[in-house]
């Protein structure tokens, strides 16, 4: 499974920026790639979290993967369970990763909308919008949380897509591909044809096997061909 979502995470990593020009430039300063604080009062659903270390040395955040349609505001409820002062940030995994650089330099806290930190026993929250589809990342990133374990891919979803039959040919789930023979896909502008495609959500693959005829919800997340919803 860990390897599963190294391999998301990576993909995200090397994806295309799709939002590389214009994200700082205007005057809505809450504004992030991820998306904004949310109304408390207009959650659409509410995620629980659950942020803890393991006996043999892990560090983990329960769930360990998240999906949101676009559009959607979430109420998370983020509990630590641990024995250390862990935290919560919403961002972009190249974000993540510039910030967990320099909190490895100096020591800092974050009081951002998009984080909170919490000393164990702690419950806090964030009610959040996603405004933009993308493959995004929640994280600690405090000194060695991260390489513990302490973070997990969050893909949002264009959603209202429609249904398109296929039949799969092969699963990598070393590299979370899966390839398919389909039917035209409509919104993508493809004839019938065998493709490659990224999942959304590493969880998809195990619901995937050679020879299973499926119908599935492709979209461009981030410039890649992704399956975003199975049935
Ligand atoms: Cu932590």
């Amino acid at each position: 499974m860990n390897k599963i979502l190294s391999a998301a995470i990576l993909a995200a990593l090397t994806a295309s920026p799709a939002f590389a020009a214009g994200t700082h430039g205007g005057g809505h300063h809450d504004e992030m790639e991820v998306g904004k604080p949310g109304e408390t009062g207009h959650a659409d659903r509410e995620i629980a979290v659950t942020m803890k270390e393991t006996d043999d040395g892990e560090m983990l955040f329960e769930p360990s993967s998240l999906s949101f349609a676009k559009g959607e505001t979430i109420k998370f409820v983020i509990s630590n369970a641990g024995e250390l002062e862990h935290e919560f940030v919403l961002d972009t995994p190249v974000r993540n990763l510039h910030h967990k650089e320099m909190m490895a330099k100096m020591e800092m806290e974050h009081d951002d909308p998009n984080s909170v930190r919490l000393d164990p026993g702690q419950t806090g929250e964030i009610v959040w919008t996603f405004s933009n589809p993308g493959t995004f990342e929640f994280a600690c990133l405090i000194p060695g949380h991260y390489e513990s374990g302490m973070h997990g891919p969050v893909a949002v979803l264009e959603g209202g897509g429609t249904f398109t039959a296929g039949t799969v040919k092969k699963v990598d789930a070393k590299s979370g591909k899966v390839t398919i023979k389909h039917e035209e896909l409509v919104e993508l502008d493809m004839p019938a044809m065998t493709m490659v495609f990224r999942v959304a959500d590493a969880a998809m693959l195990d619901q995937l096997e050679a020879g299973k005829s499926i119908e599935f919800v492709a979209e461009r997340v981030n410039g890649k061909l992704t399956v975003t919803a199975l049935k």
